[in-house]
C-alpha cells in the first residue's frame, strides 16, 4: 500500500500547554514518519486560504484570530493511511467530549482551543501542505524502523522525492 501525507497544525494553545514534544512523541511512537516541520505565524492570506470551507461560519473570525494571535508549529507525517491514523490519534473536535487516549480527549476541555489540527482527506491534507510548506522544505528519507513498522512489501515508499 502507498504511504500518504497528512498535515498538522499544533495551535497556539497547543504552544502555550507545552505540548509540541507530547504530540510529535504520539505520532512517532505509533510509527509515523516525520517529513516537515517549522514554526511559523500564519497570515491573514493563509488562514482564509486554510479555512477556506469555513468562511461563512460565524466562527470563522474568532477562529482565524485566535489562529494567528501566536506562533504554531507545522508538521507533515506519512505513513499508510496517514489522514485517518493521525484523526483517531487526535480525537474528536470537542476537547470534553474526545475519546480518552486521544490527544484532544486527554489534554482538551474546549471546541476552539482543541490544541491541533489534521487533515480531514487526502485532497485537504495536499491542499493544506501547500499552503504552509514550500517543495524543499519536505524530506524523502528512509527510515530505518520501517522494515519493523511495516512487514516486507506492505508499505510502498517514494524515497527519491516527486
Ligand atoms: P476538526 O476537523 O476536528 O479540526 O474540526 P472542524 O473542521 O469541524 O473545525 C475547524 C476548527 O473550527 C476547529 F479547530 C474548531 C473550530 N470551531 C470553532 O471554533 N467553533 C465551532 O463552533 C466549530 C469549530
Amino acid at each position: 500500500m502507498k504511504v500518504t501525507r497528512t498535515a498538522i497544525l499544533v495551535k497556539p494553545d497547543g504552544l502555550q500547554r507545552g505540548l509540541i514534544g507530547e504530540i510529535i512523541s504520539r505520532f512517532e511512537r505509533k510509527g509515523l514518519k516525520l517529513v516537515g516541520l517549522k514554526m511559523l505565524r500564519m497570515d491573514d492570506q493563509q488562514l482564509d486560504q486554510w479555512y477556506s470551507e469555513h468562511r461563512e461560519k460565524n466562527f470563522f473570525h474568532d477562529l482565524k484570530s485566535f489562529m494567528s494571535s501566536m506562533p504554531i508549529v507545522a508538521m507533515v507525517w506519512e505513513g499508510i493511511d496517514a489522514v485517518p491514523v493521525v484523526r483517531l490519534l487526535v480525537g474528536t473536535t470537542l476537547g470534553r467530549e474526545a475519546e480518552g487516549g486521544s490527544i484532544r480527549g486527554d489534554f482538551g476541555m474546549s471546541q476552539q482551543m482543541n490544541l491541533i489540527h489534521a487533515s480531514s482527506s487526502n485532497e485537504d491534507a495536499e491542499r493544506e501542505i501547500d499552503i504552509v510548506f514550500g517543495k524543499n522544505e519536505l524530506f524523502h528519507y528512509h527510515g530505518v524502523t520501517e522494515a519493523v513498522v511495516y512487514a516486507e512489501g506492505e508499505a510502498e515508499f517514494d524515497e527519491n522525492g516527486d
